[in-house]
C-alpha cells in the first residue's frame, strides 16, 4: 500500500525547472518571513497577539519538546484544533520536527478521528481540552486507548503541553521538501474520508501564488473565519498565504457576524473567506451592523456554489470586492481575478492558478471517462485536473485510486462544469455520490454505513435535499427491517450517537418500503431525489 504517489520523474523536473517547485520546506518559510519581519503581527488569538519572531520562537520549542517525547521525523501527528493560535505554532512545530499533521475539524467527533488515526498509523494526537462543549481531550485519549500506534495525547492548556512549548529549541534536519508535509482530508463520497499526502514543494506553490492572486501584502490583515484546518482558510490564501506575505491572520473562535464584523473593525481586516450561507448571513447582518467594515477590501466565497444573487450582493453590501474560489483539498484551486470584469466574478468559480494546471472536461455519463474523452467547448462535463500541485494518489488506498484517477493520472474531481473560453469554469452540479451542506462535505456512503448499523435498518439510501440556505441538505431515505418501524427521531440519535460530527446527522428521514431501482436494479438516487422534490412542492 502506497503512502505517497509520486509525480513521474519528468513531470517533476519541469515542475521544478519553471519554478513552480523551490525546494522550500514550511519550517524554513517561516525562517525566513521570521527574518524578514520580526516584529509585524502574525496571529491574533482571543488573548493574544504574536508576532513573526515570537511565532517563530514557539514553532522551533514545540518542534524540539516533539522530538524529546519522542516524535521522529515522518510520523504522522493527528492535529484538531479550534482557531486559536497554538494550532499555527503546532503545525510549524511538527513540519520542523519533520512529523506529518493529519488536520482534523473541530466537527469531526469519536469515529473520524478514530479513522484518521488509525488510517495514518498516527503517534500523538494534539488537541484541546473542553471547547464549546465538547470534550477533545476525553475522545483523544480514548481513541489513543484503542488505536495501537498512538503513544501520546498533547492537550493545548495543560501541563503536558506546556512542557513541549517550553522545551529549548535545538537545531533539527530540514525535512525533504519534495517529501509529504502534512495529510488534509478529502469531502470523501464512499466510506470514509480519504488522506490527502501533500508535500511541501506543492503546497507552497499553491500557497504563494493564491497569496499573489488575492493581492496580499505585508500590511493585509487576513480574518481565518472558518475552520482554520481545512484547506480554504489555511492555504487559499488562508493562514498560510497571509504568512508567505508577511501579513497578520486574526483567528474568529466562531464565524457569525457579530464576531467576525467586531473584529474586522477591530484589527482592521482587509481580506476573509467564507463559504456561501455565511456570506448570505453576513449580507444580511451588515444592513443593520453598526461596526465599521470599510477596511475589508476582499472577500473570498467558495467551498460550495455562490449563486449569482448572492454574489452580486456581496459588493454593496460588504463595500468589498467579491473573489469566488472553487478549491479543493486534492490540489487545483480556481479564483476569480481581481481584475476580471464583473460578468467573471459574478457568473464563474474563477480559472486554475497555474498555467500547468491541466484541465480536461470529460462525458459526464461515463464515470470512469478518459482524459482524451473531452465534450465540445462549452459544454458540460466532468472535470478531470492535474498539474503541479494535485496530487497523484491518496494515501494507503490503492484500490480508490484506481478509479478516482485516470491512467494518465488526472483527478477525477466528480465536480460537473462548463469552461469559459477564457478558462473561468462554472461549476453547475456534481457527479459524486457527495452532499455539500453549506461548504461541508459529506459522502453519502459513510452515513449510509451507519444507517445501516441499526438493527431495525434493511437499507438506506442518503441524498441531498435543495435547501434555501445552505445550498443542499441530507436526507436519508431508509428501509427497515422486517416487522420494524423505526422513527426519524431515532434514526437520527443513532447516527449521532455513533460519534459522528453533527453536519453528518441527516437532516430529514424518510422511512419508505422500498427504494426506486434503475435498469439494472441498482438503488435509483436519482428517483429518490425527484421524489422529494416532489414532496418538498405538496407541503
Ligand atoms: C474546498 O475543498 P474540499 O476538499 O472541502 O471540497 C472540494 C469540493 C469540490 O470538488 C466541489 O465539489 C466543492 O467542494 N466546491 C465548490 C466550490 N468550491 C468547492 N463547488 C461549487 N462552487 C465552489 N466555489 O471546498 C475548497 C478548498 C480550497 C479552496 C476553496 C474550497
Amino acid at each position: 500500500m502506497r503512502d505517497h504517489t509520486p509525480w513521474p520523474t519528468e513531470t517533476a523536473a519541469r515542475y521544478r525547472a519553471w519554478g513552480y517547485w523551490r525546494g522550500q520546506t514550511f519550517g524554513a518559510l517561516l525562517t525566513s518571513v521570521a527574518e524578514a519581519y520580526p516584529g509585524r503581527t502574525a496571529v491574533v488569538g482571543e488573548h493574544e497577539r504574536w508576532t513573526f519572531a515570537g511565532l517563530d520562537e514557539r514553532a522551533h520549542r514545540i518542534a524540539a519538546g516533539l522530538a524529546e517525547s519522542g516524535i521522529r521525523a515522518g510520523e504522522r501527528v493527528v492535529v484538531q484544533l479550534p482557531n486559536i493560535p497554538e494550532f499555527v505554532s503546532v503545525v510549524f512545530g511538527l513540519w520542523r520536527a519533520g512529523a506529518l499533521p493529519v488536520f482534523a475539524l473541530p466537527a469531526h467527533r469519536d469515529s473520524e478521528l478514530r479513522h484518521f488515526a488509525g488510517q495514518s498509523g498516527a503517534a500523538a494526537i494534539i488537541t484541546t481540552g473542553a471547547h464549546a462543549g465538547h470534550d477533545y481531550a476525553a475522545v483523544a485519549r480514548a481513541v489513543a486507548q484503542d488505536v495501537p500506534s498512538v503513544r501520546e495525547v498533547f492537550v493545548v492548556g495543560t501541563p503536558g503541553f506546556a512542557d513541549l512549548a517550553a522545551a529549548k529549541p535545538r537545531d533539527l534536519p530540514d525535512p525533504d521538501p519534495a517529501g509529504v508535509a502534512f495529510l488534509q482530508l478529502s469531502g470523501g463520497s464512499t466510506g470514509l474520508p480519504k488522506l490527502i499526502p501533500r508535500t511541501h514543494d506543492d503546497y507552497l506553490y499553491s500557497v504563494r501564488e493564491s497569496a499573489r492572486i488575492c493581492g496580499l501584502r505585508p500590511d493585509s490583515v487576513h480574518l481565518a473565519a472558518l475552520p482554520v484546518a481545512h484547506n480554504f482558510p489555511l492555504s487559499s490564501p488562508g493562514v498560510l498565504g497571509a504568512l508567505h506575505a508577511g501579513a497578520a491572520t486574526v483567528l474568529a473562535p466562531r464565524p457569525d457576524a457579530d464576531t467576525a464584523f467586531r473584529l474586522i473593525e477591530a484589527e482592521r481586516v482587509t481580506i476573509s473567506g467564507v463559504v456561501p450561507p455565511l456570506a448570505a448571513a453576513w449580507v444580511q447582518a451588515a444592513a443593520r451592523t453598526t461596526h465599521d467594515l470599510s477596511s475589508l477590501d476582499v472577500l473570498l466565497v467558495g467551498g460550495a456554489k455562490c449563486g449569482r444573487e448572492l454574489a452580486e450582493r456581496i459588493g454593496p453590501a460588504l463595500g468589498c470586492r467579491l473573489q469566488q474560489v472553487f478549491g479543493m483539498a486534492e490540489g487545483l484551486v480556481c479564483y476569480t481575478r481581481l481584475d476580471d470584469p464583473d460578468e467573471l466574478v459574478l457568473g464563474t468559480q474563477g480559472r486554475p492558478i497555474s498555467p500547468d494546471d491541466e484541465v480536461r472536461v470529460v462525458h459526464p455519463d461515463d464515470p470512469l471517462a478518459a482524459s482524451s474523452d473531452e465534450v465540445p467547448a462549452g459544454e458540460v462535463g466532468a472535470l478531470l485536473t492535474r498539474g503541479p500541485y494535485t496530487i497523484r494518489g491518496y494515501y494507503r488506498a490503492d484500490e480508490h485510486n484506481a478509479t478516482a484517477f485516470t491512467a494518465d493520472g488526472f483527478y477525477r474531481t466528480g465536480d460537473l462544469v462548463r469552461r469559459r473560453p477564457s478558462g473561468h469554469l462554472e461549476i453547475v452540479g456534481r457527479a459524486k455520490e457527495q452532499i455539500n451542506r453549506g461548504g461541508e462535505k459529506v459522502a453519502a456512503e459513510e452515513v449510509e454505513n451507519h444507517l445501516m448499523a441499526h438493527p431495525e435498518v434493511l437499507d438506506a439510501a442518503v441524498v441531498a435535499v435543495p435547501d434555501e440556505y445552505l445550498g443542499e441538505r441530507t436526507c436519508a431515505y431508509v428501509v427497515p427491517a422486517e416487522g420494524t418501524t423505526p422513527t426519524a427521531a431515532q434514526l437520527r440519535r443513532f447516527v449521532r450517537g455513533r460519534g459522528v460530527a453533527t453536519f453528518k446527522v441527516p437532516d430529514l428521514v424518510q422511512v419508505v418500503e422500498r427504494f426506486p431501482v434503475t435498469g439494472v436494479g441498482k438503488t435509483s438516487k436519482r428517483e429518490l431525489r425527484v421524489a422529494l422534490a416532489a414532496l418538498a412542492k405538496e407541503r
